[in-house]
């Protein structure tokens, strides 16, 4: 048998614990291997019932993902779960941890469910681009009728245990050993002469308005298949004999395993755990961390304090005066009731917090025992350096001196204290308690340790973490810059702002660009043109045209004008013809006669800034991996995730059709066009952008 199931008798009892560590994923090794514990219990005399555990910190947390993509390998999961439920004998699942996926499938396939108190069940397959695919969406409709289950399979949710319990997937719920409870709860069944209890063999749901929820699912989805499929699934649990259902979930799952989405999901996946991961840090110890500074209480401090205080560090935030003081504490209060709000603390909590972890100054002296401080000051290198020198002054040795910039050179940032090892830059993203990126930002004399302090900060605030190198606007912003100006470009040429943002938000981001500005504030982006203007190379193509509207006091959402209008009481705006006007103007003065663009040509050109843009940032070393770029613009720029990141699309299209793009692009602009020399380096070499993944890990 298996090494990953351990079998033992305990009287009548057989017990199959699963020994796959971490998470026991269901890895072929352990379906194997459980279908052999299930054949071995029931040729042994005297065995009346058999109890599924697992050991370690979960039941089993599904189908093993590094298996997808390859050919699958017998006994496949849909037979086990199946082969598990026929059993002469009374099959019994004890559930710790997380029971996910295939997990819950192998619980569903048994005849009594038992659970610990803060066990979590789910089906997230949607998350991986997928659906159940051993049953899920045929059994579990049956115990918990139509619309919970498709509550739970399109959410990809984790349900506590009490709920589950409620929605009929688990039986008990019992606290102690999983092995024990679950023993005493089989023997309990045997006892009281408990019958087997297929789920295959209870009615179908009853039918719901299956093409509303299909509906429904597909536009919660934005453009992700899965979920709606799921509908479709469940609905054939309805309709279909059990065989025929599962035998229509086998199609579905086969089917999604093979798009572009299931990649782009699951690269998301491990990307997400591979980020924090780096090389250069095996063997680095953080400095400790109990208490943090924040300089500056506007949004971004405050979010940042707010996430700080949320994570159980002590926060002391300094602001100039008594008054802004005040308006901070209010501020980041504000942040902590919303939290109060959404049932995250209690409102015991919220008291300790504003009163005990938060101390709110107005002298830089109190930052004396602090463990790291985070400055969120405005964006002006002498007021950093200011800043620098007094926290410099004031701070013990070993702190961890951070900029919040989002594109000053962090370089003379740390030249300008006496300490420049322990100065980094730690770019959060607006609202700060809320957005999961952080840009770590190593400079040329970061220490080792004070970058492990970043990341250790980051988990600690449960952000997604990613190391960059210093440049104007590191990753994100630099990225960002780029593609927008490829956006803008298109608007000179013909296409206007609001079908970009249609075909973007079509493509799957969460917003447009255009509308994106509007939120952010036509200012900033005003500020930055003002300030490149000195040093922009000739060829450079930059519209003028929304610097009117800026002109005329209209700064997007804040003052009610932009982009788009918008009317007080209602979501999102409608176009503004006056930029239509504007726009206009500009390509008569400029001699450009406007034209068509197509949807299509407007993702591909956008997407291929973004691609270009990134694989320079690579080629400098400001991003080492490529997975680095797809998490930041996955988790703080609104990219759908079931692309996986600009890299993973452009794998998925092929590196040599992108780059062949760009080049015919180049024809027409080729200082803005330029191709990334690792972009061709990668093409001439047959490579793409999962092997430097690869390489790299
Ligand atoms: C499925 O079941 C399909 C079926 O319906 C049908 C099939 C026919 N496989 O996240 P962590 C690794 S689809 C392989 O850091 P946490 C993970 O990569 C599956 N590996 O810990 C990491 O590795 P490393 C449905 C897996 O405590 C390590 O375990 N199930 C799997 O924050 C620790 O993970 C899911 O989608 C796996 N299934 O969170 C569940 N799961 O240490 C996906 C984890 O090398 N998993 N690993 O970086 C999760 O949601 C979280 O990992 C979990 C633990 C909540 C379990």
């Amino acid at each position: 048998m298996s090494d990953k199931i351990a079998y033992e008798r305990h009287g009548d009892i057989a017990v199959l614990r699963i020994q796959n560590p971490p998470v026991n994923a269901l890895s072929q090794a352990v379906r194997a291997g459980l279908q052999d514990g299930m054949s071995r219990a029931e040729a042994e005399e005297g065995v009346r019932a058999v109890l599924i555990v697992g050991e370690g910190r979960a039941f089993i947390a599904g189908a093993d993902i590094t298996e997808f993509g390859k050919p699958p390998q017998e006994p496949y999961l849909p037979d086990l779960c199946n082969r598990i439920e026929a059993s002469p004998l009374l099959v019994v699942a004890s559930m710790h941890g997380v029971s996910l996926g295939g997990g819950l499938e192998v619980a569903l396939g048994a005849h009594y469910r038992i659970a610990q108190p803060n066990a979590r069940v789910g089906l997230p397959e949607v998350h991986l681009g997928l659906i159940p695919g051993a049953g899920g969406t045929q059994r579990l409709p049956r115990l918990t009728g139509a619309e919970a289950a498709i509550e739970v399979i399109t959410s990809g949710r984790h349900v506590m245990a009490p709920e589950a319990l409620e929605l009929g997937i688990i039986d008990r719920i019992e606290e102690g050993d999983p092995q024990t409870v679950g023993l005493a709860y089989a023997q309990e069944l045997l006892d009281s002469g408990a019958t087997r209890r297929p789920i295959s063999e209870m009615p179908g749901t009853a039918p719901i308005d299956w093409d509303a929820a299909y509906e429904a699912a597909f536009r919660k989805g934005r453009g992700q298949i899965s979920p709606a499929q799921a509908v479709r699934a469940v609905q054939a649990s309805a309709e279909e004999p059990f065989k025929v259902g599962m035998k229509t979930e086998r199609q579905m799952f086969v089917d999604l395993m093979e798009t572009d989405q299931r990649q782009g999901m699951i690269h998301a996946f491990f990307s997400e755990r591979a980020v924090s991961n780096l090389p250069e840090l095996k063997g680095v110890t953080p400095r400790d961390l109990h208490e943090i500074g924040v300089i500056g209480g506007g949004t971004m401090g405050a979010g940042i304090a707010t996430a700080a205080l949320l994570s159980g560090l002590k926060v002391v935030l300094i602001e100039m005066k008594d008054e802004a003081a005040k308006a901070a504490h209010e501020r980041i209060a504000g942040n902590l009731q919303g939290a109060v709000k959404r049932g995250k603390i209690s409102q015991d909590k919220y008291e300790a917090l504003t009163t005990e972890a938060l101390k709110v100054s107005t002298e830089y002296a109190s930052l004396s025992d602090v463990d790291l401080v985070i400055e969120a000051v405005f964006e002006d290198m002498d007021v950093k350096k200011q800043v620098f020198a007094q926290l410099d002054a004031v701070c013990k040795p070993g702190c961890v001196l951070a900029s919040n910039t989002s594109y000053l050179d962090v370089n003379e940032i740390a030249a300008s204290t006496s300490r420049p090892g322990d100065v980094i830059g730690l770019h959060f993203f607006s609202p700060a308690h809320v957005m999961k990126l952080l840009e770590i930002v190593v400079a040329d004399a970061t220490a080792p340790e004070v970058v492990a302090t970043g990341f250790a900060l980051g988990k600690m605030l449960g952000k997604v973490s990613v190391r960059a190198g210093v440049c104007d606007g590191f990753i994100g912003n630099r990225i960002l810059a780029t593609y927008r100006t490829a956006a803008d470009h298109m608007v000179l040429d013909g296409a206007s702002p609001y079908q970009i943002d249609k075909a973007l938000t079509d493509f799957g981001f969460a917003m447009g660009p255009f509308a994106v500005a509007d939120l952010a504030g036509l200012d900033i982006g005003w500020a930055t043109r003002k300030r490149k203007a000195a040093d922009r190379h000739p060829d450079e193509r930059v519209p003028t045209y929304i610097d009117r509207l800026c002109e005329q006091g209209h700064f997007g959402q804040k003052t009610g004008q932009g982009y788009y209008i918008y009317e007080k009481g209602k979501r999102g705006g409608v176009p503004n013809p006056e930029i239509t006007r504007l726009i206009e103007a500009e390509q008569k003065e400029r001699g450009i006669t406007p034209r068509d663009f197509t949807d299509r040509e407007i993702v591909r050109r956008y997407m291929c800034a973004m691609v270009n843009e990134a694989a320079k940032l690579l080629g400098e070393g400001i991003a080492r991996r490529p997975l680095d770029i797809d998490m930041v613009l996955l988790f703080g720029y609104g990219f759908p995730r079931y692309w996986g990141g600009p890299m993973k699309w452009a794998d998925l299209q092929g590196l040599e059709s992108v780059l062949r793009d760009i080049e015919s692009y180049a024809t027409e602009d080729a200082w803005f066009w330029q191709p990334a020399p690792l972009l061709k380096t990668l093409v001439a070499e047959g490579r793409n952008f999962d092997d430097l993944n690869k390489e790299a890990a």
